[in-house]
């Protein structure tokens, strides 16, 4: 083996280790689903840090809990949008929670049911002090919907901290593709910002995007804790 070749291997067995070590350290060991909740005032109140995952409806965000968790059927996923209808808490290793937040944007809702989704999306946006991050998930087959900005709109006028997470990549038929459509909802989005948040490229399918997001978290929780 040539000087270059055994410099490379070893930068590479390096890159591994600090990989193996960082995933180590994040790891999701264990999983409690805690309860469904209604409203912000009945979430639970031991102060832990929390990140929660909203979205369109059947945008993907209780599969992508389940694949972070390592988790088949954790969280309840349908191909019938509106599946999720409370704030439904995880939490992870004792430490942090997860929150499957209702989805937005489903057409065939009543007006009562819509204007209840309202008011607790807003009460729990607005006080849940714990609220570390919102990851809003956006679905990468689709162009920028209308519902996605507004809803990224309203996050911006209530000062909640988000990051996207981009979701069903292994739809998409190839890498052009995707940059395509994630380019596009970039562009719309960059219509009402000056710049974007962090973003993530998942697929609950394949555990895309997981080590990114973990690390994310962990680093997140880290700040909050010193
Ligand atoms: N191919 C593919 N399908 C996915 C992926 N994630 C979710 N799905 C499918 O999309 C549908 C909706 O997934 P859910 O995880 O239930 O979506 P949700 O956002 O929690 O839906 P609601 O709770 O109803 O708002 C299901 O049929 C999933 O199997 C993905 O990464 N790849
Ligand atoms: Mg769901």
């Amino acid at each position: 083996m040539n000087r270059s070749v055994i410099a490379a291997s070893k930068k590479e067995n390096a890159e591994n280790e600090v990989n193996i070590l960082i995933f180590a350290i994040m790891d999701i060991k264990e999983t409690v689903f805690v309860g469904s909740f209604p409203s912000e005032h009945q979430c639970p109140k031991d102060g832990l840090p929390e990140f929660a995952f909203i979205g369109r409806s059947n945008v993907g965000k209780s599969s992508l809990i389940n694949m972070l968790c390592g988790r088949k059927n954790l969280a309840h996923i349908s191909s019938k949008p509106g599946k999720t209808q409370m704030l439904n808490y995880y939490k992870i290793n004792h430490e942090w929670y997860i929150v499957d937040l209702p989805g937005y944007g489903y057409a065939k809702i009543s007006k009562k049911k819509r204007q209840e989704w309202e008011r607790m999306m807003h009460n729990y946006l607005m006080h849940r002090v714990t609220l570390q991050c919102a990851f809003v998930l956006i679905d990468a087959n689709v162009p920028p919907q209308p519902s996605d900005i507004e809803f990224i709109n309203s996050l911006g006028e209530m000062r909640v901290p988000f990051v996207i997470a981009y979701t069903k990549l292994d739809r998409l038929k190839d890498e052009e593709a995707c940059k395509q459509n994630i380019g596009l909802i970039q562009q719309e989005l960059l219509q009402y910002w000056n710049e974007l948040p962090q973003q993530f490229e998942t697929s609950a399918e394949r555990g895309w995007g997981r080590t990114e997001i973990l690390k994310f978290i962990e680093k997140v929780n880290t700040q909050t804790l010193k």
